[in-house]
């Protein structure tokens, strides 16, 4: 039938198009310095769902090796969903969309390779320039996810509107980013360590195109914006309880050109809000530290500080909530990625 065939023939000449066309043919072209995974790039070739990963959560949110433990546990919970992992870094000026297993070591160990540098946008066209390594917050993942056409990013807590920050005017890169990347976010919400309240009016104000926290969870009544807690007392807006429709979320918006990215909140599993409280009282007594010491008025340290010290003062119980979380959103994002490719088919 020629009709069937001409209409296949145009399919394939679209299909073409658009992958010359997209950002990643476009910058591959143009010789910029993206290393892909085999595995991932075969991935994208083939529409396998894949999930991208950052790495300041394990280079400055984790002590060695725990860090390195997460980073790999991450990967294969993404695996048992039947997505691929990709996990993003700088090595050697040079962006790295999914690490080789060794990549993966060195830069979960600051200690060891303390010249890793935490890059958010403003850093990532120096740190190529000249050549350095460096693990990618959730706004640098969000900009190499978007330009690789991956769809889902999973990880622990996003960056905000740190505490004071109406006077700092310490407002982390991420919100910003989440505006301008056509990605699913994972995350278990705000950390628990900034101001929660005016994190949401920035969403709600300046980034009026992200659609700002579809629940999840089955079995919270909506309050999931905390990072240790399920319980915040801030509501999402909207609500969603299966993977499915998180991924015709995505889909929907982005059929409009919406080119927007979704933040979804995936709140802490239950077995760990016991420790929530006492790890809230840790945060709070960081906060107040991280002031006395002035801590507060260093940009990007304040985060990683922040983490450390309240793990010292929990004993590592607030790093095993952490880690609980962020497993929990690599599951929830590689069941995402499964169900938005087959949208996409
Ligand atoms: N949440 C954690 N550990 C982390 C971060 C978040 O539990 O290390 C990192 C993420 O990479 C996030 C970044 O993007 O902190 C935000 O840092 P800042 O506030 O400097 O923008
Ligand atoms: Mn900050």
């Amino acid at each position: 039938d020629r009709s069937i065939g001409l209409h296949s023939l145009h399919k394939r000449t679209f299909a073409s198009k658009l992958r010359r066309h997209s950002s990643l043919a476009q910058a591959l072209r143009k010789q910029a310095p993206i290393d892909i995974h085999p595995e991932v790039e075969d991935a994208l070739g083939r529409n396998i769902p894949v999930v991208a990963l950052e790495s300041t959560i394990i280079s400055h949110g984790m002590p060695y090796p725990t860090s390195l433990e997460t980073a790999q546990s991450l990967e294969s919970i993404v695996r048992s969903t039947g997505s691929v992992p990709a996990t993003i870094a700088l090595i050697g000026g040079r962006i790295k969309i999914g690490l080789q297993p060794l990549e993966l070591e060195y830069i979960a160990d600051t200690t060891a390779n303390p010249n890793i540098t935490k890059l958010s946008r403003r850093d990532i066209a120096p740190a190529i320039s000249m050549k350095r390594d460096g693990a990618t917050t959730c706004s640098a993942t969000l900009i190499f996810a978007a330009l690789a056409g991956i769809k889902v990013f999973a990880t622990g807590g996003l960056g905000g509107v740190h505490r004071g920050g109406e006077r700092t005017m310490d407002v982390s890169a991420d919100l910003q980013e989440l505006t301008r990347c056509p990605v699913g976010l994972v995350s278990a919400g705000v950390k628990s360590i900034l101001d929660i309240g005016r994190t949401l009016e920035y969403l709600a104000s300046q980034l009026n195109h992200v659609q700002r926290g579809v629940d999840l969870s089955t079995n919270t009544i909506g309050n999931s914006w905390s990072f240790y807690t399920a319980r915040s007392g801030f509501k999402t807006p909207w609500r969603v309880n299966d993977a499915g429709t998180a991924a015709t979320v995505l889909h929907t918006q982005w059929k409009l050109g919406m080119t927007n990215g979704v933040l979804f909140a995936a709140p802490i599993p239950e077995e760990y809000e016991a420790a929530g409280l006492a790890i809230q009282q840790a945060v709070e007594r960081a906060i107040s530290e991280a002031e006395d010491n002035g801590i507060h008025k260093s940009g990007k340290e304040v985060t990683p500080w922040l983490l450390k010290r309240v793990g010292e003062i929990t004993g590592g119980k607030s790093l095993a909530s952490n880690v609980a979380l962020v497993r929990n959103t690599a599951l929830i994002g590689g069941q995402i990625a499964v169900e938005y490719a087959k949208l996409e088919r």
